[in-house]
């Protein structure tokens, strides 16, 4: 690491003295692109600056929910006005019916929605529902998806479990491994034979309905719908994780741009603009089962804060209002479709082979090992993928103002502000990434 970057390394030092690892979630170390990771001190519009003062523009945008970008000011206001009349109260607030009458407008197949601190909540909660109301103790995930760090769903997870190559994590018992059940994502018939050898006993299937924890993995056509029919079938539950893809895909998420209708559907990131937010949502014969209304226990101190509520309904009410005819989500989905189509033409004129994929405001790129290979799940990727290349444009990119996420086995999001100049510029830097 050359010294351009010598104040993230000496506050690097430091963190690592005080933090596990220097870092308070494991995909911020750098660990999937070597070197230091970068001090951010702060954020604007489509940009962050480090601690040497470097400006980026951001296309992780805290791993998804800044949709609107950093310190829009509809999200600051929100929340200075809602922290000068108190952080929170643990009793209920109208802004956690607004913002649940808000989620339930966009997703419609939705009838009752629980607010939660995080994904990792939403999803644990989500199967433990699935559980109670089916009366069954096995789970079925997908290789290289990553649902957040329960324990159930630490089993072949993606994300930070996949960058650090951890095939699963110590601390797991085996009994409770041994209730989550994985098939590779987009392979229908292994979930059908799981479902043929242990159907009765299975509750649910998780799945992220845009595998964006191992890159960007689009469902082949038929494997959701597929997945619909096959947990119909044995009266088990089918959870779509949407915690990243929902309100980015689309408006309505995967469910609406796909016409899905899931028992259940977990939620974070965007809905809560930046603060700590989680959510599970589904019908609600299903959500009736939870507490107080129905036996099913989970709760949390800090659900439904009243700034993390104001944070996400100040973004969802911008992100979907449109201004002279076109709305702020679409703005970002544009850009978004034109940084997709400028990476594939780059790949091209440089000869260099990618996968690239974009759906809404979401986006991802692998390095191929090989032209013509075709990444469909966690076992290809490890095989057909090249990490180190990946890292090295990582870093040729840094020096050049952009920032990407810091692994190969993560994905990209773009925001409404992210405008003409800002892909431009990005496109630039690529071509010279990849030149070099
Ligand atoms: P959190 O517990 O991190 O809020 O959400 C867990 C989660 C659940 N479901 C999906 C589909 C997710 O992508 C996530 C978390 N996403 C990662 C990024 N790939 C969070 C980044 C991190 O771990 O620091």
């Amino acid at each position: 690491m050359s010294d351009r970057y010598a104040r993230s390394q000496e506050l690097y030092a430091e963190a690592t003295r005080l933090i596990p690892g220097g870092v308070n979630s494991p995909v911020r170390a750098f660990r999937g692109v070597g070197g230091t990771p970068l001090f951010i001190e702060r954020g604007q519009g489509p940009y962050i600056w480090d601690a040497d003062g470097h400006r980026y523009i951001d296309y992780v945008l805290s791993w998804g929910p800044l949709l609107l970008g950093h310190a829009h000011p509809a999200v600051v206001e929100a929340v200075q006005t809602q922290v000068a009349r108190g952080s929170s109260f643990g009793a209920p607030t109208t802004l956690e019916s607004a913002l649940a009458r808000r989620v339930l407008a966009l997703m419609p197949g939705l009838e009752q929605v629980r607010f939660v601190n995080s994904g990792t909540e939403a999803t644990m909660s989500a199967l433990r529902l699935a559980r109670a109301f089916t009366g069954r103790d096995k789970i079925v995930k997908f290789t290289g998806c990553y649902h957040g760090h329960a324990d159930m769903l630490l089993v072949q997870a993606g994300s930070g479990v996949a960058t650090l190559g951890l095939p699963d994590s110590p601390g797991v018992t085996a009994s409770t491994a041994a209730d989550t059940l994985t098939a590779e994502y987009n392979d229908l018939a292994a979930v059908r034979q799981l479902f043929a050898s242990h159907g009765e006993q299975i509750a649910a299937v998780i799945v992220e309905p845009i595998a964006a924890n191992m890159g960007f993995v689009l469902p082949e056509p038929g494997f959701l719908e597929g997945l619909r029919t096959v947990t119909r079938a044995y009266g088990a539950l089918l959870v779509l994780d949407e915690v990243m893809t929902g309100f980015r895909v689309a408006p309505g998420g995967a469910q609406g741009l796909w016409g899905l209708d899931p028992d259940l559907t977990c939620l974070g990131k965007v809905i809560g603009g930046g603060l700590p937010v989680g959510a599970y949502a589904g019908k609600q014969p299903i959500m009736q089962l939870v507490a107080p209304a129905g036996p099913m226990y989970q709760a949390g101190t800090l659900s439904g804060n009243p700034l993390a509520m104001a944070a996400g309904l100040a973004t969802l009410n911008t992100a979907f209002s449109p201004v002279d005819g076109v709305t702020p989500f679409d703005q970002a989905a544009a850009s978004a479709a034109e940084l997709a189509a400028g990476i594939r033409a780059l790949g091209e004129e440089a000869g260099v082979p990618l996968q690239v994929g974009q759906v809404g405001t979401m986006f991802g790129f692998y390095f191929l090992k090989e032209p013509g290979a075709r990444v469909t799940s966690w076992a290809e990727a490890k095989r057909l993928v090249d990490p180190q290349r990946y890292a090295r444009c990582f870093w040729a990119m840094c020096e050049r103002g952009v920032y990407l996420a810091p692994s190969q086995f993560e994905a990209g999001f773009v925001s409404a502000v992210h405008g003409p100049g800002e892909l431009d510029q990005t496109l630039e830097a690529l071509r010279a990434a990849l030149a070099a």
